[in-house]
């Protein structure tokens, strides 16, 4: 019995279209489909996480590289002045995919605390 896809696993598996910003062996980044920022991307594990409380001891690598590969995203977009990064997490913390996903937002000023 195969699990449910999430729109995020479609969207690895090219079933789904998106504009994608940088892929390797482990991980997707595309735009978000409805921006927050003028400048706004989802970095995604290609192993489909639930969330970062579903995730184990052995993603440490998979979860240190989604934050340099942010991290390279950020420089190649030219938000040398800075940037938000986002990790919402089941219900509580307002997480809608269930496929684990920062945010990578820039391009205006952040706000604190966030809403
Ligand atoms: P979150 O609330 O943290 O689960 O954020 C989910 C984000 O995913 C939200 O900002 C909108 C984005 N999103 C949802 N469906 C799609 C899609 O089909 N394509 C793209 N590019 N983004 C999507």
């Amino acid at each position: 019995m195969s699990e449910q896809k999430t729109i995020f696993g479609r969207i690895i598996d090219k079933e789904i279209p998106a504009q994608i910003v940088y892929e390797d062996d482990l991980c997707l980044a595309f735009r978000d489909i409805n921006p927050q920022a003028p400048i706004h991307i989802l970095v995604i594990p290609k192993k489909p996480i639930p969330s970062l409380a579903d995730a184990e001891d052995e993603d440490q690598q998979l979860l240190g590289h989604l934050l340099l590969v942010l991290k390279k995203i950020a420089a190649q977009e030219g938000l040398e002045n800075g940037y938000r990064t986002v990790l919402n997490t089941r219900e509580d913390g307002g997480q809608e995919v269930d496929h684990l996903h920062f945010h990578l937002l820039g391009k205006r000023k952040m706000k604190w605390p966030p809403g």
